[in-house]
């Protein structure tokens, strides 16, 4: 398997991190590339030329990280990283989709502060995503209870998320006001998966 990887995509640190978590990493070849610049060899596999982008052995293409990730706990003989069924599949899923939620937003707010001219900058649309990314957080914090002592999907990408938010700072400092899931993360960002991804500073 070879995946499509940057050093600086959260999507990608989340599946690097369930490879590490899973004990695959050895089994797929890591190919660092630009979704943005459109190379040709990505948007033959994935004409969203987005990272990641996953190719397995007899050629074809999976994207995007839920996709991926679902693919890969079905690859390993450990422990599911993805609950089979029942009530916490679906708590793993939910939380997949908010970490992946509050990243959409975090690169949106990038987006509009280092890519569009200033001059056209939308003050309401940075308030919004802010608004969305805050609240998901006050969510995350009234249930950091429910974090603990796990390491699933749902838990790495809500790390890998909180970790992003360090990294391109798109509300300010995170913790003020969230003790807990400050706490949590910072138990978490200790697993090797997660010293073994950190992104370039
Ligand atoms: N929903 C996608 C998002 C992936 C994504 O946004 N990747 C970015 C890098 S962080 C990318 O490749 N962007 C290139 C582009 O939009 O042209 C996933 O979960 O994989």
């Amino acid at each position: 398997m070879l995946l499509r990887h940057s050093h600086t995509s959260p999507y990608v640190r989340k599946v690097t991190v369930l490879l590490h978590e899973t004990g695959l990493f050895d089994q797929v070849t890591i190919e660092t590339i630009d979704g943005w610049s459109e190379p040709e060899i990505l948007t033959g596999e994935n004409p969203l030329s987005m990272v990641p982008t996953l190719v397995l052995d007899d050629g074809q293409t999976l994207f995007d990280s839920p996709v991926i990730c679902e693919y890969l706990d079905r690859c390993h003989i450990g422990r599911r990283m993805i609950p089979a069924t029942g009530e916490r599949h679906w708590r793993v899923m939910r939380e997949q989709a908010l970490a992946d939620g509050v990243l959409d937003s975090a690169i949106l707010i990038f987006m509009e502060l280092y890519k569009r001219p200033e001059a056209l900058r939308w003050d309401w649309w940075l308030d919004l995503k802010r608004r969305a990314i805050r609240r998901s957080l006050d969510s995350l914090e009234r249930d950091a209870d429910a974090l603990r002592e796990r390491v699933d999907l749902g838990t790495i990408a809500i790390a890998v998320a909180l970790s992003y938010l360090d990294l391109r700072g798109a509300v300010g400092e995170w913790r003020d006001g969230r003790p807990a899931l400050a706490g949590w993360h910072e138990g978490f960002n200790r697993r090797p998966s997660m010293i073994a991804t950190t992104p370039p500073a």
